[in-house]
């Protein structure tokens, strides 16, 4: 195993908590973490999501003495269930220990997390100068007052938010410690099968996004600001493990991959020859600009699916969700059927159940929602269609955030809160706690899904034989031109009992 330099410093144990996945990706949190730090400190990688218990392997590591710091990135959801109990378990038993969370959730709900009185510190959005700062910083007792996109406390427990530094280079980063990781997880067990290929490796290729939607998580953290690194960059790792593990696929977890078309022409000339798939996210104004060349050299080179976050028809609401200002329900249509041309499928996410000003308006929207997406269905069936219920995100200041506000809406006030079943739904975006959506509403949307996803069971589903599909499309085709979707129990039935049916939406990507 390839071991980063001996130090007589404190190591460092990075772990990243387990999410309800039936397959594994690849931590790239931690991966990149520990890149900041590799070389510089000693640590070890605890995946939550490889360990039967990760417990009993931290007590192990954490009771050598050696350690003196814990890193956790945190997802909202899942991923709590092992964060919090295991963060608090480490202050009872290993008071020394200090706590250091980062991710999207540590980053949003930071003052919950740190009034928790088990995480130390928070990194808020990306840790690759602040995270090796602040161990700097702890190690020599020097001030970390100063350190950008920290969070601490005084000695008074008052929370401080530092200043957020500016996005880095992304290509002066450096490189992902894969050998490493395989030290502790081989990394072929993050090459999981999906639509794309039987080994499908999980990348990240740039941090932020360049637009502020109102009901996004990623807007309060990078504030309309994204880099990525270069094609050339992002090509050396793909064809890294592709030589040295078989990797033969790949999705790109960035939250918008495609932001600059001449980087998006490159990578595709390099991968032309390569004969791996890809997968990756992006907006439909800035896709629409693309040119016809672009898009048939992207699926020259192997991209076979993009996902957009279509969101709605309605244009009014698309402003309201501070779409730029740009995308429009015609254009989500006509988009759809200008991909087909290129054999690229368009996975399209819709948020329903927005705030609006009475019941009656509430629902007007939803089923108003449900015709644009059979709309989207009758101008290209291939067009998979992911539906989510609106669940708030803390985009203070923003028009939406100040509907829900107003409409009663709060976030749990402790840590602890977000453990309750009807928070963690709340994150996996199915049972929103909020105050304008009637169950029957949250009924209707459900049911409607299911009868959809049978009238069109997902490519991406690899279970699903022919015969499969025929059954389910035969089973539901009268709902779905009558728009009778309340309680479909035969298609459920069909599903758990002979298909065990996957859904896209909660299994992710
Ligand atoms: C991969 C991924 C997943 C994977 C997780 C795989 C794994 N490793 O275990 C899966 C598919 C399981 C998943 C699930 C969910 N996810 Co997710 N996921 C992502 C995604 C696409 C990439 C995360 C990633 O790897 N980033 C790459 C790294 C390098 O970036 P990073 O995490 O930001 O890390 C940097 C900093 O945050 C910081 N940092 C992070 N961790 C730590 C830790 C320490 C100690 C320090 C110091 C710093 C630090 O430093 C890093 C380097 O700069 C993000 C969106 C995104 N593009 O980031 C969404 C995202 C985090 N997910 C999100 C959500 C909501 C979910 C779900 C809860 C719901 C859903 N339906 O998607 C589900 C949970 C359901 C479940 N089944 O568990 C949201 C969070 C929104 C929010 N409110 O905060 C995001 C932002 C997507 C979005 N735009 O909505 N997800």
């Amino acid at each position: 195993m390839a071991s980063p330099r001996r130090s007589v410093m404190h190591k460092v144990l990075l772990f990243n908590p387990r999410s309800a996945q039936a397959k594994h990706r690849i931590p790239n949190s931690i991966l990149q973490v520990g890149a900041s730090i590799f070389g510089k400190y000693e640590f070890v990688f605890v995946d939550g999501n490889l360990e039967k218990d990760p417990w009993p392997v931290i007590e192990r590591y954490l009771g050598s003495g050696e350690f003196r710091y814990f890193g956790c990135t945190v997802m909202p959801g899942p991923q709590l269930r092992q964060a919090i109990p295991v963060t608090r378990r480490i202050k009872a038993q290993f008071p020394e220990i200090i706590n250091i969370w980062g991710g999207y959730f540590a980053s949003n709900q930071y003052q919950v997390v740190m009034e928790s009185g088990c995480v130390d510190f928070v990194i808020y959005g990306p840790g690759d100068r602040a995270f090796p700062a602040l161990l700097d910083a702890l190690e020599n007792g020097a001030a970390y007052e100063f350190i950008p996109n920290l969070v601490w406390k005084t000695p008074e427990g008052v929370v401080i938010k530092n200043t957020k530094e500016a996005l880095l280079d992304q290509d002066a980063l450096p490189p992902l410690p894969y050998d490493f990781l395989d030290g502790f997880y081989p990394i072929p067990r993050y090459l999981v099968p999906t639509f794309l290929g039987r080994h499908t490796l999980g990348y990240h290729s740039s941090m932020g996004c360049p637009f502020k939607c109102s009901f996004c998580a990623v807007v309060p953290i990078y504030e309309a600001r994204w880099r990525g690194k270069s094609a050339e960059n992002i090509y050396r790792d793909v064809r890294y493990v592709k030589e040295k593990w078989g990797a033969d696929s790949v999705e790109f977890h960035d939250n918008n991959f495609f932001v600059s078309e001449k980087r998006v022409r490159e990578f595709s000339e390099l991968m032309l020859h390569e004969n791996m798939n890809w997968w990756g996210e992006a907006r439909i104004d800035t896709m629409d600009q693309f040119s016809d060349d672009t898009l048939a050299l992207m699926r020259r080179s192997g991209c076979r699916m993009i996902f957009f976050g279509a969101e709605t028809g309605n244009d009014a609401l698309l402003k309201q969700m501070d779409k730029g200002g740009r995308q429009t329900g015609e254009q989500i249509l006509r988009f759809a059927a200008r991909l087909r041309q290129f054999d690229i499928i368009p996975e399209y996410s819709f948020v329903l159940g927005l705030p609006a000003d009475t019941p009656e308006l509430v629902w007007q929207q939803i089923e108003a929602d449900i015709a644009f997406i059979k709309q989207v269905k009758a101008v290209n069936p291939d067009t998979e269609i992911i539906i989510y219920v609106y669940s708030p995100v803390p985009t203070e200041g923003s028009d939406l955030y100040e509907r829900i506000t107003r409409a009663g809406f709060r976030f749990p006030a402790t840590l602890d809160d977000w453990l309750s079943p009807q928070w963690e739904s709340f994150d996996l975006r199915r049972n929103p706690l909020t105050p304008w959506l009637s169950p029957a509403m949250v009924r209707r949307i459900q049911h409607f899904e299911t009868v959809l996803n049978a009238r069109y069971p997902t490519v991406s589903d690899l279970k699903l034989s022919r015969i499969q599909r025929q059954a389910m499309r035969v089973l539901s085709a009268l709902r779905y031109r009558l728009n009778w979707f309340a309680f479909p129990y035969e298609i459920k039935a069909l599903q758990k009992f002979w298909l065990r049916y996957r859904r896209p939406e909660t299994e992710g990507f």
